[in-house]
């Protein structure tokens, strides 16, 4: 996008939207949640159908006009259940929250019960934090990973579920390296007359490329975000068991939404059609492959990593041992243009605004074409920063070869 007409009206923010197509071009995104969606997505998002509005669903429309719109969600819903394999979706969700919320707003009342992982072990807001939605509205109980393997002991995941009686069972996190064992946790949640909701948000793209085990066929529920691993536009989508899919569409609208984002959900139709071509799984198997490269060499290189690696498009390393805190490597590496996130890692004696982790995801960089020798490169450009005696320095004579790799590797247009 050149912003021509932007430049015109509003030339601020027009040299803002540069910045920030300037900052991503020259700098390595190692966040596990970001990815660069492609141009097709960005045409639909950025098309008129966000002039049009459309409260209702297919067919059943409070507005006029909407025949054109129809089509639009209807192609969205029916790639969805191809690409995922599911009985009911909905594409309306403005996002992983909102899906999460539909779900439980469909099947839980106030004060019922959820197991849910907890957020200091990489669980997610939506599962259960206090300040969120989900901590005041419902019981919380959280499982973690086992202080040794650093991993779910499914085995007392199971006890805990007997012991709690949970409405709701749910899988999924956005800071745990290993693939979920959907199957046992539909097991768990049968046993207890649980339902199951997994929040694939951060691996739906992984379960498309068959690389993570698949929740749709054993999950009552199963949510996303598409703009993940799944490289599509910003936002969310429920996928169900038909038996819950009018509760679901009821509490999407009119329970929790108004008119849903018609552009939004263009961009999702188009990332769906990407999503079902064999170069989407071959990347998704490079953004594996990719992960483990540059944990194992991070390993090598003497880090510590939570769980020992990764089966995800993610890890997370334990700065501890060099005697340095997420906040600080966050700082250091951005300096040299690698931005990655810092993290709670399990059992952290620190506090979250500076934690011991930092997180690191292959998502993105992978779209950029980097394979396995690149990425173990770039974990030991991580090393040389990390353990310099001045960090601030290091990272600052690093720049050059980042932006260097950057130009080399430019964003997909
Ligand atoms: N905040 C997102 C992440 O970075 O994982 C999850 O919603």
């Amino acid at each position: 996008m050149n912003f021509e007409a932007l430049k015109k009206d509003d030339p601020v923010l027009a040299e803002l939207l540069e910045s920030e197509r300037r900052r991503q071009e020259e700098t390595l995104d190692l966040i596990a949640s970001e990815n660069f969606c492609p141009r097709s997505v960005r045409e639909a998002v950025g098309s008129t159908l966000t002039d049009k509005y459309a409260e209702g669903y297919p067919g059943h429309r409070w507005y006029g006009g909407c025949s054109v719109i129809d089509a639009v969600e209807q192609l969205a819903v029916e790639r969805g259940k191809q690409l995922f394999g599911g009985e009911h979706v909905n594409v309306q969700p403005h996002s992983g929250s909102q899906a999460n919320m539909a779900v439980y707003f469909s099947v839980l009342r106030s004060g019922d019960t959820i197991l849910s992982m907890d957020l200091a072990h990489g669980g997610h807001l939506t599962h259960g934090k206090k300040a969120n939605f989900s901590g005041r509205l419902y019981t919380i109980v959280h499982y973690g990973v086992s202080p040794k393997t650093e991993q779910i002991d499914y085995d007392v995941l199971a006890k805990q579920a007997r012991e709690v009686r949970p409405a709701l069972i749910v899988g999924g996190a956005s800071a745990y390296p290993r693939a979920f064992d959907c199957a046992r946790m539909a097991e768990i949640a049968r046993d207890v007359g649980a339902r199951l909701m997994i929040d694939m948000a951060h691996f739906a793209g992984l379960v498309v490329g068959r690389q993570h085990p698949d929740p749709v066929p054993v999950a009552d529920f199963v949510t996303a975000t598409t703009h993940k691993t799944l490289r599509g536009p910003r936002g969310g989508l429920v996928i169900c068991k038909e038996k819950y899919g009018k509760e679901i569409d009821h509490t999407i609208f009119p329970g929790i939404q108004g008119g849903p984002l018609m552009h939004v959900i263009a961009g999702k139709a188009a990332a769906f059609a990407l999503a079902m071509t064999a170069e989407f799984r071959q990347y998704q198997a490079q953004v594996v492959a990719n992960a483990r490269a540059m944990a194992d060499e991070m390993a090598r290189l003497g880090d510590r990593l939570v769980s020992g690696g990764t089966d995800t498009h993610l890890f997370l390393v334990d700065l501890s041992s060099r005697g340095l805190t997420g906040s600080q490597a966050q700082e250091w590496l951005g300096a040299a243009g690698i931005v990655a996130n810092k993290n709670v890692i399990p059992f952290d004696p620190r506090l979250p605004l500076d934690p011991s982790g930092i997180r690191i995801g292959t998502p993105s960089i992978t779209t950029r074409g980097a394979r396995e020798d690149e990425v173990r490169r770039v974990a030991r450009w991580i090393d040389r920063i990390l353990r310099a005696e001045d960090p601030g320095a290091a990272a600052r004579a690093l720049r050059p070869e980042v932006l260097e790799f950057c130009r080399a590797h430019p964003i997909p247009d």
